[in-house]
């Protein structure tokens, strides 16, 4: 039986990821930090918490000593660096946080896997975010890097440090790097979720009005559940590398909105510019949404649009959710929620 530890147990990706490895007859390992009310729903959500093949382990990213401990006691096979400080916003105002959760973390696991067995193979949890600045369109695993965020010259560290390992000490160390990937297990602070979560309330009375930031954000969505068997493949072929996964579509954050409120039978009709922007139901007439500053990040990545087609030639990998499927998805999800009183 295969042996997986995958970080970061309690997020989007890892949820999904350890299903998968789970229905492949995995005994998966995934970890979690303490924090006075660890909040497991995802698992619970998809039904794998009580899996007698998932164990839960405490482990922070940012303690070598417990990189060691849990390399050494569980021997695995296989390594997937998914837990980071991941939200860009935070970022600004958590610099070094960032940088040594989402920076020095993968390093940590790297220089683990390399004294106690460079046999493991690793997966490195990379992101469209290091491309920021737009050099490119579309961005491919040539595009060069400009970060626009603290959290983007972290995974820029850890990216390097993975292909550094590799070159080096010949480590099966392999980087990932995903454009956006949504779901109803994305958590709130992100745009999409906001939005749908928003749209769910809407629809039940909960909520008047919708504050975002930066409308004009484009962005290539594409649906985790399909991300994470990405990751997979790149683990089961013969050499390690770096690949992007991306839909090859980009959507502006306002095209996101219109398209939740389409979930529910409501038109938007937008008027004015930047921060007077606002969002109209055209049967009604009422402000729905609203731009407020304070959701503004003090350096943006205007335009994200991949080229998945190393991905699609080597692992026969391709996204199939449209963003509409997805969209609808999430939404119909958080209406449930919201329903049965849910928080998460
Ligand atoms: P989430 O934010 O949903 O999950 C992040 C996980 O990291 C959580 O389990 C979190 O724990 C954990 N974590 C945070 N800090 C630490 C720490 N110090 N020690 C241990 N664990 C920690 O992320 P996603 O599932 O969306 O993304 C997975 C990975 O992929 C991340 O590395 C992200 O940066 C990257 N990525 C994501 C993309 C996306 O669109 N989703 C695109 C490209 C890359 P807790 O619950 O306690 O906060
Ligand atoms: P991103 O995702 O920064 O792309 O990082 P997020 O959903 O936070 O933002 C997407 C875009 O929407 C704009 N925006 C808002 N964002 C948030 N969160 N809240 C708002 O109210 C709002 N209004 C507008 C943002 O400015 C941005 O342009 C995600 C994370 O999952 C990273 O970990 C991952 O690496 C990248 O995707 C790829």
């Amino acid at each position: 039986m295969k042996k997986a530890i995958i970080t970061g147990i309690t997020g989007q990706d890892a949820a999904y990821l350890a299903q998968l490895l789970l229905d492949k007859g995995y005994q998966v390992y995934g970890t979690y930090r303490r924090t006075s009310s660890t909040n497991f729903w995802r698992i619970e959500e998809l039904g794998i918490d009580q899996h007698p093949n998932l164990t839960l382990l405490e482990y922070d990213l940012i303690d070598l000593s417990s990189a060691y401990r849990i390399i050494s006691e569980i021997e695995p096979n296989e390594i997937y660096n998914l837990a980071a400080q991941s939200f860009v916003g935070v970022s600004f105002t958590q610099p070094l946080a960032t940088a040594q959760i989402t920076g020095v973390g993968a390093l940590n696991l790297l220089e683990a896997i390399r004294t106690i067995n460079p046999k493991i193979k690793f997966y490195q949890a990379s992101t469209s975010e290091m491309f920021g600045k737009v050099h490119a369109i579309p961005q491919n695993e040539e595009t060069p890097f400009h970060p626009r965020s603290p959290y983007g010259v972290a995974k820029v560290f850890a990216h390097w440090a993975t292909l550094n390992y590799q070159e080096s000490y010949g480590i099966f160390a392999t980087s990932g790097i995903l454009f956006n990937h949504e779901s109803p297990l994305r958590g709130k602070e992100f745009v999409t979720r906001k939005i749908t979560d928003a749209v769910a309330k809407f629809s039940l009375g909960k909520q008047d009005v919708l504050e975002l930031g930066n409308m004009d954000a484009k962005r290539d969505w594409g649906y985790a559940k399909e991300y994470v068997d990405g990751m997979y493949r790149m683990l089961q072929i013969d050499e390690p590398g770096t690949f992007v996964l991306a839909t090859n579509k980009t959507q502006t954050v306002r095209d996101f909105v219109s398209l939740a409120f389409q979930a529910i039978n409501v038109d938007i009709e937008w008027k004015g510019k930047e921060e007077n922007e606002i969002g109209i139901n055209t049967k009604t007439g009422k402000t729905l949404i609203k731009v407020n500053p304070k959701f503004y990040r003090p350096a943006e990545v205007d335009l994200l649009i991949g080229d998945a087609t190393k991905a699609n030639n080597i692992l026969n990998w391709k996204p199939k959710t449209t963003l509409k499927e997805l969209c609808d998805m999430m939404v119909k999800k958080d209406i449930e929620r919201n329903k049965n009183g849910a928080t998460f």
